[in-house]
């Protein structure tokens, strides 16, 4: 690679220095790797969400106490997608000439905070309901913000989430947060119409953006990941099989 360009910006206008933060400076350099070493694609889906909004809207009148977001039926969502395809809950290991498989499942759900991005992760979630989840989130992302997050609660992630719906944006490509092997990055969910067959119905759709590590995780599996976890948020009762 070449080396970085060394300017004296200086010579063209005013400027100030600022230094990146300890968070940043980590985030960037696992980033930076992270690009570089790994094959990426970002399969993108949409997931009709129309009824597990009034669902989740029920829910959190009845709990006014959480705040009940999106994210946590995404977690299950992603729980169930790992558990039909084992190939995502998976990490190369140092050689890169072996599979780890894991039986547990703990998801890493990128947080933004005033010093920068941290992955704090959420264990078993498969054996917790949403209602735990949304209390859980709210917990570990106020610690997150307070920089309170010890490093035994950001590892251990076997999949990340990155939401970017509460800000916007129609789709992004996230970075597989290695050894992880893929990450579903969400983005604003927004009325659509959509043809059901002989009509256009106005449908609340949600951006799905799944990158993969592509050394580990074909196309054609990408896509039916992707595809199982829009028909998991778009019937919710899905999620109890
Ligand atoms: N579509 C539409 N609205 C959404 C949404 C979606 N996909 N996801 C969340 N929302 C809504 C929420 O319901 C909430 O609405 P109300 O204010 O009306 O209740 C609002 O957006 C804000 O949600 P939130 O961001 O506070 O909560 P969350 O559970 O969605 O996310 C957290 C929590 C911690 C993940 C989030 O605050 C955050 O930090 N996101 C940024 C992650 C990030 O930076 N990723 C980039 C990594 S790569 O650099």
């Amino acid at each position: 690679l070449l080396p970085w360009p060394k300017v004296d910006f200086a010579k063209f206008g005013p400027i100030e220095e600022k230094p990146l933060s300890r968070i940043q400076k980590i985030s960037g350099a696992n980033l930076a790797r992270n690009w570089v070493m790994i094959p990426h694609v970002t399969q993108h889906e949409e997931a009709d969400i129309t009824e597990l909004e009034a669902f989740r809207k029920q829910l959190g009148a009845e709990h006014k106490e959480l705040k009940i977001t999106p994210l946590v039926f995404q977690m299950k969502a992603a729980v169930a997608a790992l558990k039909a395809f084992p190939q995502f809950n998976a990490s190369l290991d140092e050689s890169g000439e072996k599979l780890i498989l894991k039986k547990y499942f703990h998801i890493g759900i990128a947080v933004d905070t005033p010093d920068g991005l941290v992955v704090p992760v959420i264990r078993d979630v498969d054996k917790k309901g949403l209602l735990d989840l949304a209390r859980e989130l709210a917990e570990i992302s106020k610690k997150a913000r307070e920089k309170k997050l010890g490093p035994n609660e950001m590892s251990g992630g076997c999949f990340s989430i990155s939401s970017l719906g509460g800000i916007g944006g129609t789709a992004f490509t996230p970075i597989v947060n290695a050894p992880e092997v893929a990450i579903l990055g969400v983005s604003k969910a927004q009325m659509k119409p959509v043809w059901n067959g002989s009509e256009f119905v106005p449908r609340l759709m949600l951006p799905l953006s799944l990158s993969y590590d592509h050394r580990v995780i074909d196309g054609a599996l990408a896509a039916r990941f992707a595809a199982f976890l829009a028909r998991q948020l778009g019937d919710i009762r899905r999620l109890l099989l």
